[in-house]
């Protein structure tokens, strides 16, 4: 199958691109290197070295493991890049991972929210239109996001809900209550892929995937080089990651408020076969076809609990810290998120074990001279101010751009 893959120098987006490669794809891996700038523009870098986009395929291309990567670096935001690609390469299915992906970045200035919503909004407009004006066959499989939803007091169905109004019934799209300004693009997006679907007539699959954890797939562990990124502060990092490096070191586990806040996670091997199966199994034609994306659901109490289990068996003497929440959100709630029909197409859930989080422990440690502890504490982003200003560590952005252009390591996001 010829595949595009969006975000393809992400943390998701480049396993996903190695792993359709290994199985034989013909895989076209595009990327503006957004997010290597917005690491520049706030101070933050990955726990792991990870290799430039350039060098990672090329890696890949010369260890001779599967199909060649071909890979492209633009912004999707521009319609004639996107438009041009999906004409000359002629892709059966696009995978679009392209997106900011953090809560927090989104949330630390109205110029954050505006540039996160600008981001996803137009550059997945812009892939729905170039499918329409190119080739309507073409499958999207878009990654959307459990935060959609939010944690409503009531069952989180796949996408629908059949309900009974007034004496008649309808089934219309789950309401959504998402959590932050990038949350809310993802929902944006959704009602977009929705209406183009059944106006056009397009076959989209919207993935609402929980949060992903682990850096190891059969092909990130192959070379040093195809390795992914581990994020572990307070704007990148998901809870998983900071408690597992805290846990490993010695520092307070960070939990926010009373850690009752619950979601659904799954590892990342599992990303790569839910992705899989979806391209496998197309929707219909005119079907907007919705999957939850997750194969457990933990509390933040839990997962710290498990986290400090693993370091006392490791001799050491852990602490979980509730701080203040920066963000808003319920502590406390019900939950209970469907999600068999990736199971019912055939997924083997990979759990999260302790042997899995002893992993990261060994992986975290392998980094330890690499940690940066400012990194690690207090969060700098929170929910009510609207205009964060200390979030960045290092403010002076116009030199992490000149070094950023001069090391070529490509475009700068155009509105740095
Ligand atoms: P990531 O930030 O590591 O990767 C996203 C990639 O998209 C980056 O390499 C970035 O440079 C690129 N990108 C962003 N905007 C672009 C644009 N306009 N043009 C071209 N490229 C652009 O994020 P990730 O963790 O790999 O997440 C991938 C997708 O999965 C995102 O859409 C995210 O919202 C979704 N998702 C992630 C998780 C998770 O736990 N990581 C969970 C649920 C959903
Ligand atoms: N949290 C802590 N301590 C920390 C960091 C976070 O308690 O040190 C809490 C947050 O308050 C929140 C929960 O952990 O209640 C989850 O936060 P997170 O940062 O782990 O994940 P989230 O912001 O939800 O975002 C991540 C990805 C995002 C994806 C989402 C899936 O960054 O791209 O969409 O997971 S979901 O959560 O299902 O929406």
């Amino acid at each position: 199958m010829k595949v595009i893959v969006y975000g393809a120098d992400g943390y998701i987006g480049w396993p996903m691109a190695l792993h359709l490669a290994s199985l034989g794809h013909e895989v076209l891996a595009v990327d503006n290197l957004a997010r290597r700038s917005w690491d520049l523009e706030g101070g933050t870098e990955p726990l792991n070295e990870i290799a430039s986009f350039d060098e990672r395929v090329s890696v890949w291309n010369s260890l001779g493991q599967g199909k060649p990567i071909t890979h492209r670096i633009y912004d999707i935001c521009d319609y004639e890049a996107v438009a041009s690609d999906i004409a000359s390469f002629s892709p059966e299915a696009v995978v679009h991972f392209g997106e900011q992906r953090s809560a927090p970045f989104s949330m630390i200035s109205r110029e954050h929210a505006v540039r996160t919503q600008v981001n996803n909004i137009v550059g997945n407009l812009n892939i729905l239109f170039a499918i329409h004006d190119i080739n309507p066959e073409i499958h999207l499989v878009k990654l959307g996001s459990m935060g959609e939803y939010g944690t409503p007091n009531i069952d989180i169905e796949e996408g629908y809900l059949t309900i009974t109004h007034n004496g008649r019934t309808d089934t219309l799209p789950y309401p959504k209550l998402p959590h932050s300004f990038y949350h809310l693009s993802k929902v944006a997006d959704s009602y977009n892929i929705h209406f183009t679907s059944r106006v056009w007539g397009l076959r989209a699959t919207d993935l609402n995937q929980g949060v992903v954890y682990g850096v190891s797939t059969p092909q990130t562990d192959i070379d040093p080089r195809l390795a992914t990124r581990f994020d572990y502060d307070s704007v990148w990092g998901t809870a998983l990651n900071r408690f597992t490096i805290q846990g490993s070191l010695g520092y307070p586990i960070t939990v926010y408020g009373k850690g009752g806040q619950t979601r659904g996670y799954l590892d990342i091997r599992d990303t790569m076969a839910c992705i899989t199966l979806a391209l496998e199994n197309p929707p219909q034609a005119g079907e907007f076809r919705v999957f939850n994306q997750f194969t457990e659901q933990f509390s933040l109490n839990d997962l710290a609990d498990t986290v400090a289990a693993v370091a006392t068996k490791r001799g050491l003497d852990p602490r979980i810290l509730h701080l203040e929440n920066p963000r808003v959100e319920k502590e406390e709630h019900y939950y209970n998120a469907k999600h068999s029909a990736l199971i019912d197409l055939g997924l083997a859930p990979h759990y999260l074990a302790e042997t899995l989080i002893d992993s990261l422990f060994d992986f975290v440690t392998r980094y330890r001279d690499r940690i940066d502890s400012e990194l690690l504490e207090t969060p700098t982003v929170t929910w009510r101010d609207g205009a964060n200003d200390v979030w960045r560590k290092h403010a002076d952005l116009a030199i992490a751009r000149e070094n950023f252009q001069r090391e070529g390591k490509g475009v700068i996001d155009r509105s740095l």
